[in-house]
């Protein structure tokens, strides 16, 4: 008996190190269901942006996210909540685009989305309020000129992460890219003063776009007013005039709602970056590859 004992107290034992051990590592590996630790929460960046809307949308479309929601911060929030679960190899579903320096700084990839979500490629896109082609005829020709690359916005967005101002960022990336620069302002008389209004939201890669066109139109003899604004409202500002333009539109999903709405009564002037994305994004540690992956809170 004592003897039985002393082998079911051993067994125990070696027992709960097993359990213990397990334990010590649960926290970096899988044997916790993603789903618990993460509290069937995606973590989103700001209400009005479209990645969180079309989040919210997944959570209803696919039957495995039953029970998940998005929650609601800033982009920067999210990044440090990113940065935070990487250092500790923690479990994190974000609301995540392209181009973004996030992808350049860690292992990551897209959640595969078979419902489509999420689109496939999305266009960043300029748009001009109603008459301004015919009131600042030649600021007008530099946003319709305006386009880049996905490399050239990754760099801007890059050294404002690592500390750089965005106006010293954006006036760098200008020096180094004069042969492109001339091509937006090819042909393009001095603004001599005239102020040109600009809206945004302060999404890391609007800011780097919307300061690089800023640093080019005051080069050109403009003054430029940068307004960061919500993203429903960056829209109504445009098409209400009250601001000249925005190169922050995302299309053809991100933004879609908001371009329904407002498509009579603005300009668009068509994509200044193409190959943009967004979607659900993990950590390659994590081990799943798909939205369907991801358990349901029941
Ligand atoms: N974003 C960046 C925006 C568009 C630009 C993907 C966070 C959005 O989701 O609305």
């Amino acid at each position: 008996m004592a003897q039985l004992a002393f082998k079911n107290l051993a067994v125990a034992a070696s027992l709960s190190f097993v359990l213990l051990a397990a334990g010590c590592s649960s926290s970096d590996s899988k044997d916790e269901s993603i789903e618990k630790k993460l509290d069937y929460s995606i973590t989103g960046i700001e209400p009005g942006a479209g990645v969180v809307k079309k989040a919210e949308k997944a959570t209803q479309e696919y039957d495995n996210l039953d029970g998940w929601k998005v929650t609601t911060s800033s982009s920067g929030a999210m990044a440090t909540a990113l940065g935070e679960a990487i250092d500790r190899k923690k479990p994190i579903v974000i609301t995540g685009w392209t181009p973004h320096w996030m992808f350049e700084k860690y292992d990551l990839h897209y959640l595969k989305d078979p419902k489509n979500v999420f689109g496939e490629s999305e266009e960043i896109t300029t748009m001009a309020r109603k008459g301004l082609k015919k009131d600042m005829p030649e600021a007008y020709k530099v946003l319709d000129h305006f386009n880049w690359k996905t490399e050239d916005i990754e760099k801007v967005m890059l050294d404002i992460k690592d500390g750089k101002s965005p106006s010293d960022a954006a006036a760098a990336w200008v020096k180094d890219h004069q042969a492109k620069t001339d091509e937006w302002t090819k042909d393009v008389k001095d603004g001599g003063g005239q102020t040109i209004k600009l809206a945004y939201v302060e999404w890391d890669s609007e800011i780097a776009s919307t300061n690089v066109l800023k640093k080019v139109l005051e080069d050109k003899g403009y003054k430029v007013k940068a307004t960061p604004l919500d993203n429903a409202v960056m829209w109504q500002a445009v098409a209400k005039g009250e601001v000249d333009a925005t190169v922050s539109a995302w299309l053809p999903l991100t933004h879609g709602d908001l371009y329904a709405k407002y498509k009579d009564q603005l300009e668009n002037l068509g994509p200044n970056l193409k190959g943009a994305k967004i979607g659900l994004v993990v950590p390659d540690y994590m081990d799943i590859k798909s939205i369907e992956d991801l358990k349901p809170n029941k």
